[in-house]
Protein backbone atom coordinates (compact mmCIF):
# COMPACT_ATOMS: atom_id res chain seq x y z
CA UNK A 1 0.00 0.00 0.00
CA UNK A 2 1.38 3.50 -0.73
CA UNK A 3 2.58 5.32 2.20
CA UNK A 4 2.58 9.07 3.01
CA UNK A 5 4.80 9.99 5.75
CA UNK A 6 4.16 13.74 7.33
CA UNK A 7 6.49 14.88 9.76
CA UNK A 8 5.55 17.77 12.02
CA UNK A 9 7.68 19.63 14.51
CA UNK A 10 8.50 19.97 18.36
CA UNK A 11 7.36 23.09 19.89
CA UNK A 12 10.26 25.87 19.95
CA UNK A 13 10.96 29.01 20.75
CA UNK A 14 10.22 28.52 24.54
CA UNK A 15 6.85 27.70 23.31
CA UNK A 16 4.96 24.43 24.60
CA UNK A 17 2.93 23.64 21.51
CA UNK A 18 3.50 23.43 17.95
CA UNK A 19 0.68 23.16 15.13
CA UNK A 20 2.44 20.91 12.73
CA UNK A 21 3.35 18.52 15.81
CA UNK A 22 -0.25 18.28 16.76
CA UNK A 23 -1.58 18.03 12.50
CA UNK A 24 0.95 15.01 12.36
CA UNK A 25 -0.19 13.47 14.95
CA UNK A 26 -4.18 13.50 14.42
CA UNK A 27 -3.47 12.13 10.99
CA UNK A 28 -1.08 9.10 11.92
CA UNK A 29 -2.47 5.72 11.22
CA UNK A 30 -5.50 7.67 8.67
CA UNK A 31 -5.73 6.37 5.34
CA UNK A 32 -6.33 8.97 2.44
CA UNK A 33 -9.01 7.66 -0.61
CA UNK A 34 -7.22 4.80 -2.70
CA UNK A 35 -5.91 2.96 0.15
CA UNK A 36 -2.84 5.36 0.97
CA UNK A 37 -1.98 5.12 4.38
CA UNK A 38 -0.44 8.07 6.57
CA UNK A 39 2.26 7.63 9.05
CA UNK A 40 3.76 10.31 10.71
CA UNK A 41 6.94 11.51 12.69
CA UNK A 42 7.38 14.35 14.85
CA UNK A 43 11.04 16.25 14.61
CA UNK A 44 12.89 18.04 16.92
CA UNK A 45 13.80 22.00 16.48
CA UNK A 46 17.63 21.09 15.28
CA UNK A 47 19.74 21.48 12.58
CA UNK A 48 21.33 17.88 10.96
CA UNK A 49 19.41 16.01 13.44
CA UNK A 50 15.75 17.17 12.36
CA UNK A 51 16.86 15.88 8.81
CA UNK A 52 18.72 12.84 10.01
CA UNK A 53 15.29 11.64 12.10
CA UNK A 54 13.47 12.38 9.14
CA UNK A 55 15.75 9.94 6.68
CA UNK A 56 15.03 7.24 9.25
CA UNK A 57 11.53 7.76 9.26
CA UNK A 58 11.53 6.87 5.28
CA UNK A 59 13.65 3.85 5.73
CA UNK A 60 11.47 2.80 8.26
CA UNK A 61 8.24 3.42 6.33
CA UNK A 62 9.58 3.08 2.90
CA UNK A 63 6.57 6.00 1.62
CA UNK A 64 6.53 7.02 -1.78
CA UNK A 65 5.66 10.62 -0.22
CA UNK A 66 6.54 12.64 2.53
CA UNK A 67 5.02 15.98 3.43
CA UNK A 68 6.57 18.15 5.98
CA UNK A 69 4.86 20.20 8.42
CA UNK A 70 6.01 23.33 10.11
CA UNK A 71 4.32 26.16 11.95
CA UNK A 72 5.07 30.18 11.51
CA UNK A 73 4.15 33.00 13.09
CA UNK A 74 2.09 36.26 11.12
CA UNK A 75 0.08 34.34 8.67
CA UNK A 76 -3.29 32.41 9.01
CA UNK A 77 -3.68 30.56 5.74
CA UNK A 78 -2.09 26.98 4.90
CA UNK A 79 0.80 27.81 2.61
CA UNK A 80 2.39 24.83 0.74
CA UNK A 81 6.03 26.08 -0.23
CA UNK A 82 7.33 26.37 -3.64
CA UNK A 83 11.38 26.38 -3.10
CA UNK A 84 13.81 25.22 0.14
CA UNK A 85 17.04 27.73 -0.21
CA UNK A 86 20.38 26.90 0.59
CA UNK A 87 20.90 29.13 3.01
CA UNK A 88 20.63 28.97 6.75
CA UNK A 89 20.64 32.03 8.83
CA UNK A 90 18.59 31.23 12.25
CA UNK A 91 17.17 34.86 14.01
CA UNK A 92 16.71 32.64 17.15
CA UNK A 93 18.82 29.41 18.34
CA UNK A 94 17.20 26.24 17.44
CA UNK A 95 16.70 23.50 20.00
CA UNK A 96 20.25 22.84 20.53
CA UNK A 97 21.52 26.44 20.54
CA UNK A 98 22.88 26.16 17.22
CA UNK A 99 22.56 29.62 15.16
CA UNK A 100 24.28 29.46 12.14
CA UNK A 101 24.15 33.64 10.24
CA UNK A 102 24.35 33.65 6.58
CA UNK A 103 26.12 30.61 5.60
CA UNK A 104 24.53 27.67 3.04
CA UNK A 105 23.31 24.09 3.98
CA UNK A 106 25.73 22.81 2.09
CA UNK A 107 28.86 24.54 0.34
CA UNK A 108 28.42 22.53 -3.34
CA UNK A 109 24.90 22.46 -3.26
CA UNK A 110 22.57 24.32 -5.90
CA UNK A 111 20.61 27.45 -4.70
CA UNK A 112 17.45 25.91 -4.27
CA UNK A 113 15.36 23.12 -5.02
CA UNK A 114 11.60 23.26 -5.80
CA UNK A 115 8.96 20.90 -4.15
CA UNK A 116 8.13 18.13 -6.59
CA UNK A 117 4.27 17.68 -5.03
CA UNK A 118 2.02 20.17 -6.68
CA UNK A 119 1.72 23.46 -4.31
CA UNK A 120 -1.00 24.87 -6.96
CA UNK A 121 -2.74 22.04 -6.87
CA UNK A 122 -2.86 21.57 -3.44
CA UNK A 123 -3.65 25.09 -2.11
CA UNK A 124 -7.24 25.00 -4.91
CA UNK A 125 -8.02 21.43 -3.13
CA UNK A 126 -7.44 23.40 0.56
CA UNK A 127 -9.29 26.41 -0.81
CA UNK A 128 -12.17 24.35 -2.03
CA UNK A 129 -12.51 22.85 1.41
CA UNK A 130 -13.53 26.87 2.47
CA UNK A 131 -10.33 26.76 4.24
CA UNK A 132 -7.63 29.77 3.29
CA UNK A 133 -4.33 28.47 1.70
CA UNK A 134 -1.95 30.35 -0.62
CA UNK A 135 1.67 29.60 -2.04
CA UNK A 136 4.28 30.84 -0.24
CA UNK A 137 7.54 31.74 -1.96
CA UNK A 138 9.78 31.44 1.26
CA UNK A 139 10.17 28.60 3.67
CA UNK A 140 12.29 31.09 5.66
CA UNK A 141 15.97 29.79 6.60
CA UNK A 142 15.68 28.40 10.07
CA UNK A 143 15.23 24.76 10.57
CA UNK A 144 12.05 23.92 8.53
CA UNK A 145 13.91 25.16 5.40
CA UNK A 146 17.03 23.62 6.67
CA UNK A 147 14.75 20.19 6.54
CA UNK A 148 13.18 21.15 3.29
CA UNK A 149 16.39 21.87 1.60
CA UNK A 150 18.08 18.82 3.11
CA UNK A 151 15.25 16.02 2.08
CA UNK A 152 14.92 17.85 -1.46
CA UNK A 153 19.04 17.14 -1.96
CA UNK A 154 18.55 13.76 -0.56
CA UNK A 155 15.54 12.76 -3.44
CA UNK A 156 18.00 14.68 -5.91
CA UNK A 157 20.90 12.21 -4.96
CA UNK A 158 19.99 9.08 -3.60
CA UNK A 159 16.05 8.10 -4.30
CA UNK A 160 14.47 10.50 -6.60
CA UNK A 161 11.54 7.76 -6.63
CA UNK A 162 10.02 9.86 -3.32
CA UNK A 163 8.26 13.32 -4.09
CA UNK A 164 8.30 15.87 -0.89
CA UNK A 165 7.32 19.33 -0.42
CA UNK A 166 6.74 21.17 2.80
CA UNK A 167 3.61 23.27 4.32
CA UNK A 168 3.71 25.73 6.94
CA UNK A 169 0.62 26.34 9.09
CA UNK A 170 -0.15 28.75 11.31
CA UNK A 171 0.58 29.09 14.66
CA UNK A 172 -2.65 28.07 16.50
CA UNK A 173 -2.71 27.63 20.34
CA UNK A 174 -5.50 24.90 21.17
CA UNK A 175 -8.66 26.39 22.33
CA UNK A 176 -7.48 30.13 21.30
CA UNK A 177 -8.33 30.07 17.79
CA UNK A 178 -7.84 33.79 17.05
CA UNK A 179 -11.03 35.81 16.36
CA UNK A 180 -9.18 37.36 13.13
CA UNK A 181 -8.63 33.91 11.65
CA UNK A 182 -10.34 31.50 9.91
CA UNK A 183 -8.88 28.55 10.86
CA UNK A 184 -8.93 26.09 13.73
CA UNK A 185 -6.87 23.36 14.46
CA UNK A 186 -8.99 20.48 13.19
CA UNK A 187 -9.43 22.85 10.21
CA UNK A 188 -5.36 22.54 9.62
CA UNK A 189 -6.07 18.72 10.03
CA UNK A 190 -8.64 18.77 7.42
CA UNK A 191 -6.68 21.32 5.13
CA UNK A 192 -3.74 18.73 5.15
CA UNK A 193 -5.46 16.01 4.41
CA UNK A 194 -7.18 17.94 1.32
CA UNK A 195 -3.83 18.90 0.05
CA UNK A 196 -2.62 15.56 0.29
CA UNK A 197 -5.39 14.27 -1.50
CA UNK A 198 -4.68 16.54 -4.32
CA UNK A 199 -0.74 14.95 -4.27
CA UNK A 200 -2.06 11.48 -4.84
CA UNK A 201 -4.78 12.38 -7.45
CA UNK A 202 -2.22 14.89 -9.68
CA UNK A 203 0.94 12.56 -9.56
CA UNK A 204 4.43 13.82 -9.35
CA UNK A 205 5.03 17.22 -10.92
CA UNK A 206 8.43 16.70 -11.99
N1 LIG B 1 8.76 26.28 12.45
C1 LIG B 1 10.14 26.67 12.32
C2 LIG B 1 10.94 25.48 12.73
C3 LIG B 1 9.98 24.54 13.37
C4 LIG B 1 8.65 25.07 13.05
O1 LIG B 1 7.57 24.52 13.31
C5 LIG B 1 10.49 27.26 10.95
O2 LIG B 1 9.60 27.81 10.28
O3 LIG B 1 11.64 27.15 10.52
Amino acid sequence: MPTLLISGFEPFAGKTFNTSQHVAEALDGQHLTRDVEIRSVVLPVVRGEAITQLLAACTAHNPDTVIMLGEVDNRTSITPERVALNMEDFRIPDNHGNQPRDTPIHDHGPAAYFATIPVTAMVEAIVDCGLPAEVSNSAGTFVCNHLFYGLMRHIHQDNDRLRAGFIHLPAILPDETPADMELSLSGCVDGIRAAATAVYRHGSCR
